[in-house]
């Protein structure tokens, strides 16, 4: 019998929702509990495609916005090897954002249909759980004033909102809206939980790809 694989769980939602808090405390979580399990953040801006990202996000940069999106998609594609072999190693994946970040963000910006923004992306390694971290624009904006980069206003995130809804309606996909209000230790439960029975149901599944 083929080794059990690991799961690919993606975190998406809007800016300040708790991505990131929620992503490195199920890593620790899963460990604690003998699985092996790793974290990407998506950017990763460490990469030289990465860096590009990052000067654009923090307007160092301006570049054309059917480029920008393709670096994005292709600093995911960068890692695809190292993941796939990972998850194949019995390795669970926790994703910080991920290819629906990729579409929305950019399908936000109004003159780009979802069927194009989905191109670069189709063939990823299909995510067997989207954890989707609900939080109103009003507590969003309770969490404290938006940075200064790119995207950072509440105008454009409600439009990657809209977006991220477009993209829930595609039942293909498991996603899954946790409630992103609750405490950060509540959330956690309720995330592990829901992590710990997909790894359990995929694992002597195969690895699919995404929108294909
Ligand atoms: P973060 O490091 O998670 O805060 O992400 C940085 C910003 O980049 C944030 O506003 C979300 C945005 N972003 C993340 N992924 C993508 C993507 O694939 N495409 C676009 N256009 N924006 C993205
Ligand atoms: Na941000
Ligand atoms: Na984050």
């Amino acid at each position: 019998m083929a080794a059990r694989r690991g799961a690919l769980i993606a975190l998406e939602g809007v800016d300040r929702a708790g991505k990131s808090t929620q992503g490195r405390r199920l890593v620790q979580g899963l460990r604690a509990a003998g699985h092996k399990a790793d974290l990407i953040r998506f950017p990763d801006r460490t990469t030289e495609i990465g860096q590009l990202i990052s000067s654009y996000l923090v307007r160092e940069k301006d570049l054309e916005d059917h480029t920008v999106h393709l670096l994005f998609s292709a600093n995911r594609w960068e890692h695809v090897p190292l993941m796939k072999e990972k998850l194949h190693q019995g390795i669970t994946i926790v994703v910080d954002r991920y290819a629906f970040s990729g579409v929305a963000f950019t399908n936000a910006k109004g003159n780009f249909c979802l069927d194009w923004c989905k191109q670069p992306d189709v063939g990823l390694p299909k995510p067997d759980l989207i954890l989707f971290l609900q939080l109103s624009p009003e507590e969003a904006a309770e969490r404290g004033n938006y940075g200064h980069e790119r995207y950072e206003s509440s105008s454009f995130q409600e439009k990657v909102l809209q977006s991220f809804y477009c993209l829930m309606e595609d039942k293909t996909l498991n996603w899954k809206t946790v409630d992103a209000s609750q405490s950060i230790e509540d959330l956690h439960r309720e995330i592990k939980s829901i992590a710990e029975k997909t790894m359990e149901e995929v694992q002597n599944k195969p690895l699919e790809e995404l929108w294909k």
